[in-house]
């Protein structure tokens, strides 16, 4: 007799006492069905999605994307909180709401304020024994314009408090919902509405703020990098920040075809690139590991030949078309420098880069 312990996505909701884990026991050479976590084609057959369709995010919006995969590993049950920004406004036009879970909306600047809050309820109710459930998920989505400026001192002081939520950053490196304005997020020589593109300046002038190095410093027990064109990565990065106790902090790039100006269906595309130029890498960082590339990341460290050129990445979108005009060719060296030295310093960092 074998045995084998299997993770499972217990059925939602989960009850108290229901496991996490199954033993799974079978003879050697036994064909047996073992539920395989995080089958894409098995989730969508037998989860809801937190996001139901129609909606009305633009057609090749990531953001959605981000939300549907991240549900798919919650455990539940779940409350979801959103800040102000296009998932939000464009899921729950009043009268109708696009989510199938307990779903919050406040400020535009206070969703780690508010998930705060809704951790310590569920937490004060298991205490006083009120509550139905072993665990409840509280998860954050909220945009960079949300996360990197304006609900940035909620989120610091939520992780500094040590409250027990998933938030997820869906960073698409603009104000879109309000007209495409420049936030701390938008990466340097991007054109936006308020950095524009011109005979005085080539696109936004400052970098883009490291925010989930950011997070790192705050010492949480959790904080990760992730794309939706790297889903299987993304959605094991979720299901360990709800798992983990205290607060957890996912960095995921959500492009916007509206904001990149890229072609609806490259939506994966461009993230995917993102990753094999190394302008986004895949990461995740707990206080006992420290910094561990993964997936395609984790694949360029090994065989640095993967590594593409930064040209890869800014050739999909029209925000970055000024800087594939010769005169600018400087502007793309600089930018590719900038991802070259923040690659090797992650390569320093982390345990598993080859030495
Ligand atoms: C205090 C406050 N300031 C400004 C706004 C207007 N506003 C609503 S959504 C938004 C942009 C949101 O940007 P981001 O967080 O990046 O989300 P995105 O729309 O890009 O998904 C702005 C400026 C607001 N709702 N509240
Ligand atoms: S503007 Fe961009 S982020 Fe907003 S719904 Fe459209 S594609 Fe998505
Ligand atoms: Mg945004």
């Amino acid at each position: 007799m074998v045995g084998v312990v299997v993770k499972t996505l217990p059925e939602f909701p989960v009850k108290k006492g229901e496991p996490a884990y199954k033993l799974w026991l079978f003879e050697p050479g036994q064909k047996v069905e073992m539920p395989l976590v995080f089958n894409l084609r098995q989730l969508a057959e037998t989860r809801r999605p937190a996001l139901l369709p129609g909606h009305r995010l633009c057609a090749g919006c990531a953001a959605p994307i981000v939300v549907k995969l991240a549900s798919f590993a919650f455990r539940g049950p779940t409350i979801v909180v959103t800040a102000t920004g296009c998932l939000e406004v464009s899921t729950t036009i009043f009268p109708y709401t696009s989510w199938a879970v307990p779903w919050i909306h406040n400020a535009f600047e206070n969703a780690a304020a508010t998930a705060s809050g809704i951790a310590a309820a569920v937490e004060a109710m298991k205490k006083t024994g009120r509550l139905p459930y072993e665990h409840v998920d509280v998860v954050v989505f909220a945009g960079d314009g949300g996360t990197f400026d304006i609900g940035f001192q909620a989120l610091s002081g939520a992780a500094e408090r040590g409250h027990d939520f998933l938030y997820i950053l869906y960073d698409n490196e603009a104000y879109m919902n309000t007209g495409i304005q420049r936030s701390g997020g938008t990466p340097k020589y991007a054109w936006t509405t308020t950095s524009p593109v011109g005979s005085v300046l080539p696109g936004k002038m400052e970098n883009k703020k490291p925010i989930a190095e950011i997070m790192v410093a705050h010492r949480i027990p959790y904080v990760a990098t992730a794309t939706p064109a790297h889903w299987m990565d993304f959605m094991k990065k979720v299901r360990k920040g709800i798992e983990v106790k205290g607060p957890a902090f996912i960095h995921a790039l959500s492009s916007c075809d509206r904001g990149w100006r890229h072609d609806t269906a490259l939506t994966l595309e461009v993230t995917r690139r993102a990753v094999d130029t190394c302008y986004f890498p895949l990461w995740e960082w707990t206080p006992e590991t420290g910094y561990v590339l993964t997936d395609r990341s984790l694949a360029i460290a090994r065989n640095p030949k993967l590594k593409q050129p930064i040209e890869k990445y800014l050739e999909l979108q029209g925000r970055f078309r000024h800087l594939l005009k010769p005169e600018n060719k400087h502007l793309v060296k600089e930018l590719q420098e900038l991802v070259d030295a923040a690659w090797e310093e992650l390569l320093r960092k982390a345990s598993n880069a080859p030495r």
